[in-house]
C-alpha cells in the first residue's frame, strides 16, 4: 500500500508546531525583503515598523498590505529579491487589464512550489501509475507546468495536452487511458459536453479524477461535473503572485488544505482591513514564508473567502479554507444588494432544462444598474419552443429572486450559442 501522505510530518503537524515554524520563516522573510527591496524598505518604513518588531504572529497585521497596484508599479522585476543569475524561471499572469503580473523563482523556489503540488495531486489519489493529462495552459500561465511538476515528482505518466483542441483531448484521454485530468472546472465542462456530442461515453472511460481550480465554481457545479463525467472532481487554487497553483487543495472530504507552511494565511474586512476571526467571511491575505524571489508580504488576494480550523477526517492538520465565493473586483452591487457570479451559477445549475453555461450581462437601465442572464437551452427544450423557453426563464427568475434578492431576468438562449471556455470562463459582460 503506498503511504497516505506525500509529507507526513509538515502535513500532519500539531497547531502549536506548525505556528512555530511559520513564526521563524515570517521573520526570515520580513528581513529578506525589507534588506533586499527598496519598495518594502519604503513601505515598512512608511508604517514605522520594522523586521525586528515581528516577535508573534500576530504581529505581521503591524505590517503593510500589499497589492497588485505594487506589482504593476514595479514590472517587471522591480519586486524581485535576487539577481537575474538567480531566476531560473518567469511566469506570468496575463491580467485583464494593463500589465501582467510577473512571478520569478529561483531554483529553491521552484523545488518548493513542485513539493506543494506533489503534496496537493497525492492527497488526489494522484499514484506512479496513474496517466495524468494535463489540460490546463502550458507557458506563462502557472497551470500547465505547475501541475507537470507536481505529476513529475510523484512520478506519474504526464500528458501534457495544454487547453484546446476539444476532441483531440478526448481521443487522448480514450487512446492513452487517462486517470486523472487537470483543467480549469468551465473546461471540464466543455469537454464534458464534446464527449456527450461525439457519443463517447467517459464515465467508460479510465478517468476517475479531475483536479480542477483557477476559477470560481460552485459545488452544484461540481456536482454537475462528477455526475456527468464520473470523476471525483478535486480542486486546487492558488495565484501567479504567491508560486501559482499549489496555494491550496482539497482532499477526499472535499474540504481545501492551504499549505501553511508555504504560505501564511489571514482574513480581512475589505472595507476596515482589520482582522475577522476564524469562520468569518472576509478577503484573504497571504504572506509567502519561504519564497526567495518574490515573496509576498500580506498580499490582498481580493479572493473572498473563510479559513476554519477543521478536524479533518483525511488526518491533515493544514488550516482550511472554504471554496471561493469570488473575487471582491467581479462582485456587482445590484438595486444596493451584492450580487456574485457564483451566487448565479448555484441556481442555474439546478435546473435541468439548460446547460449550467451562462453569461451574466450588466447594462445601463437609465442611471441604474441592471443585470441579466443568459443561458443556453438543453435540446430538447429549445425544440419545445418558445413558450416552453418562457416558462422556463420565469422558474429560474423566480428561484434567482428567492436566493439572491433580487429580480435577476434570465434569457434562454439557442444550444450552443455561448462561447465554450477553454481556460478561464468570461462569466460577466460588462456594457455599462
Ligand atoms: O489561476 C493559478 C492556478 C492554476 C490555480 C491552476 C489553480 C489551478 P492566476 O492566473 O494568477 O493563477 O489567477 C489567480 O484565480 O486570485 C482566484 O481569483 C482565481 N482562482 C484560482 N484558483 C481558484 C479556485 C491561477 N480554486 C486567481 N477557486 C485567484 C476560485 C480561483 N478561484
Amino acid at each position: 500500500m503506498s503511504k497516505k501522505f506525500w509529507d507526513e510530518n509538515l502535513e500532519t503537524m500539531s497547531e502549536n508546531a506548525m505556528q512555530a515554524f511559520q513564526l521563524e520563516k515570517l521573520k526570515e522573510t520580513v528581513t529578506w525583503v525589507y534588506d533586499r527591496i527598496p519598495y518594502y524598505k519604503t513601505a515598512f518604513d512608511g508604517q514605522k515598523v520594522k523586521p525586528s518588531d515581528l516577535q508573534k504572529l500576530d504581529d505581521l497585521a503591524k505590517f503593510p498590505f500589499t497589492v497588485k497596484t505594487a506589482l504593476r508599479d514595479n514590472y517587471p522585476f522591480g519586486l524581485c529579491a535576487v539577481p537575474m543569475s538567480e531566476v531560473v524561471r518567469v511566469h506570468a499572469s496575463s491580467g485583464t487589464t494593463g500589465k501582467p503580473i510577473t512571478g520569478p523563482y529561483t531554483a529553491e523556489d521552484l523545488d518548493q512550489w513542485t513539493e506543494c503540488m506533489a503534496r496537493g495531486l497525492w492527497a488526489q489519489e494522484v499514484r506512479t501509475d496513474t496517466v495524468l493529462q494535463n489540460a490546463y495552459g502550458m507557458g506563462l500561465f502557472t497551470g500547465g507546468l505547475g501541475f507537470l511538476q507536481g505529476a513529475m515528482r510523484i512520478g506519474c505518466a504526464v500528458v501534457p495536452s495544454g487547453a484546446g483542441m476539444t476532441e483531440r483531448q478526448i481521443l487522448l484521454i480514450q487512446d492513452f487511458g487517462a486517470d486523472a485530468l487537470c483543467c480549469t472546472p468551465s473546461y471540464c465542462l466543455t469537454i464534458i459536453e464534446a464527449a456527450e456530442r461525439m457519443g463517447v461515453d467517459l464515465k467508460k472511460t479510465k478517468l476517475r479524477t479531475g483536479h480542477f481550480g483557477a476559477e470560481p465554481w460552485t459545488v452544484e457545479m461540481r456536482n454537475e461535473i462528477e455526475a456527468r463525467g464520473g470523476i471525483h472532481a478535486y480542486e486546487h487554487y492558488g495565484l501567479t503572485e504567491l508560486m501559482g497553483p499549489g496555494v491550496s487543495f482539497t482532499c477526499e472530504y472535499y474540504n481545501i488544505h492551504i499549505n501553511e507552511d508555504h504560505v501564511y494565511p489571514e482574513i480581512v474586512d475589505p472595507e476596515t482591513l482589520q482582522p475577522v476571526a476564524l469562520g468569518e467571511e472576509g478577503e484573504l491575505i497571504f504572506t509567502a514564508l519561504q519564497r526567495r524571489a518574490m515573496p509576498m508580504i500580506r498580499y490582498r488576494t481580493r479572493d473572498i473567502c473563510t479559513l476554519r480550523r477543521v478536524k479533518c477526517d483525511c488526518g491533515r492538520t493544514l488550516i482550511t479554507m472554504d471554496k471561493i465565493l469570488g473575487r471582491s473586483d467581479d462582485m456587482m452591487i445590484i438595486s444596493g444588494v451584492n450580487v456574485f457570479p457564483s451566487q448565479v451559477e448555484s441556481v442555474l445549475v439546478e435546473f435541468a432544462e439548460v446547460e449550467p453555461i451562462y453569461q451574466i450581462r450588466l447594462y445601463k437601465k437609465g442611471h441604474i444598474d441592471a443585470i441579466m442572464v443568459e443561458t443556453e437551452a438543453r435540446k430538447a427544450i429549445y425544440e419545445a419552443g418558445p413558450e416552453k423557453i418562457e416558462e422556463v426563464a420565469k422558474k429560474i427568475s423566480a428561484k434567482m429572486q428567492q436566493v439572491i434578492g433580487i429580480n435577476v431576468p434570465v434569457k434562454i438562449v439557442s444550444p450552443d450559442s455561448i462561447e465554450r471556455s477553454i481556460g478561464k470562463a468570461k462569466r460577466v459582460i460588462d456594457q455599462r
